[in-house]
């Protein structure tokens, strides 16, 4: 058994070799829930929804996140009753803290579908319906995810990282705080970042299927280390689990430059080096590191495989999980060469 912890983009690159190398079967793939955000009364949950669509087959390759050739007629109506209504643009926040039973957490998710700031394909919205619909008769995050990954014929057991509310909060320079999908999708990462929040984290647990998946030899893909990993690490006991058991994982850079994203920026913002060394330092737990063969850093105290850690498809997402593989192995998480 394998887990991997999933978020943004690079641990879901990596997935696409990983099943040449671990039994689909056999494999775990805990997914960031930080960068939910509660739309319209629509729950979407953007880093579970690319390791879904990408093991159905169904991702869009170009943007690694909703559904190839799916249509927005639903996104583009919304948008033009809002400007034809005059009733302004960009993110709007719900503040009503009478349907959040006093927690202060699920506002800050929480947007009206007005003018939809994101754009929401039509197939991917009926995604975001059935696991909110889900929700609503009572079944947990974990349960909705999973009838999604059935009707998804999903191999690898998908697990969101709690079935608490965790919002990813930036906090600007300029002295906002604002979601992570402000951040992202309607600011386009320009403000200059002072700090990280994952609001609720701290009374939000990891599941009990969570807790078994960390059991098991772990691998933290090229996800960003701040917004993508964080909010996971932030879960209670999830860093303990991580030190009692094998860990691996793959540098987003090589040495201070990353393949892509905001990683640097945010590694900046939150005050750690925007470096593999940084990385290092993030992940004290983490026994082994994959690193490019152009990467000069030097990690003493950790095992370190070398490849090139470029993934522009399936079989550089191989080569990057056998070296995860022989790394693993030599810390004591299983056997290489199978
Ligand atoms: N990213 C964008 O840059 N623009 C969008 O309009 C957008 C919509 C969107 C809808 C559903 C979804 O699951 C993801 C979406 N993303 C969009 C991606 C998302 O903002 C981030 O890439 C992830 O949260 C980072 O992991
Ligand atoms: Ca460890």
């Amino acid at each position: 058994m394998v887990t991997f912890l999933a978020g943004g983009t690079g641990t879901p690159k990596l997935l696409d070799g990983a099943a040449r190398v671990w039994d689909p079967v056999e494999t775990a793939v805990v997914a960031n829930t930080g960068d939910d955000v509660e739309l319209g009364g629509h729950l979407v949950c953007p880093d579970v929804d690319t390791v879904l669509f990408a093991g159905g087959g169904v991702l869009d390759r170009e943007t690694w996140w909703g559904i190839a050739d799916d249509t927005t007629a639903t996104h583009e109506e919304l948008r033009r009753l809002a400007d034809a209504a005059e009733l302004g643009s960009g993110p709007r926040y719900l503040g009503d803290e009478a349907q959040t039973a006093g927690r202060d957490i699920a506002r800050w998710r929480r947007f009206s579908g007005v003018g939809e700031f994101m754009e929401i394909g039509d197939r991917d919205r009926a995604v975001h319906v059935t696991r909110t619909s889900l929700l609503d008769e009572g079944r947990t995050l974990t349960e909705a995810v999973g009838s999604l990954a059935d009707a998804f014929d999903l191999e690898v057991d998908l697990l969101p990282m709690s079935d608490d509310p965790v919002a990813t909060l930036i906090h600007t320079e300029a002295g906002e705080t604002i979601h992570f999908q402000e951040y992202w999708v309607a600011r386009r990462a320009d403000p200059a970042v002072a700090d990280v929040e994952f609001r609720g984290a701290a009374d939000a647990e990891p599941t009990a299927a969570v807790e078994e998946a960390l059991a098991d030899p772990v691998v933290i893909g090229p996800s960003n280390p701040v917004t993508s990993v964080g909010p996971m690490l932030a879960l209670p006991g999830v860093e303990a689990a991580l030190s009692a058991t094998p860990v691996v994982a793959v540098s987003p850079f090589v040495g201070e430059e990353v393949f892509s994203g905001p990683a640097a920026d945010l590694m900046a913002g939150v005050g750690r080096d925007p470096s593999t060394a940084g990385v290092a330092d993030a992940y004290p737990f983490a026994d082994a590191f994959v690193l490019d063969e152009d990467d000069p850093t030097d990690l003493p105290d950790r095992h370190v495989e070398r490849t090139d850690t470029r993934i522009d498809d399936a079989d550089d997402a191989e080569r990057v999980s056998r070296a995860c593989e022989r790394a693993l192995a030599a810390v004591g998480g299983g056997e290489a060469g199978s």
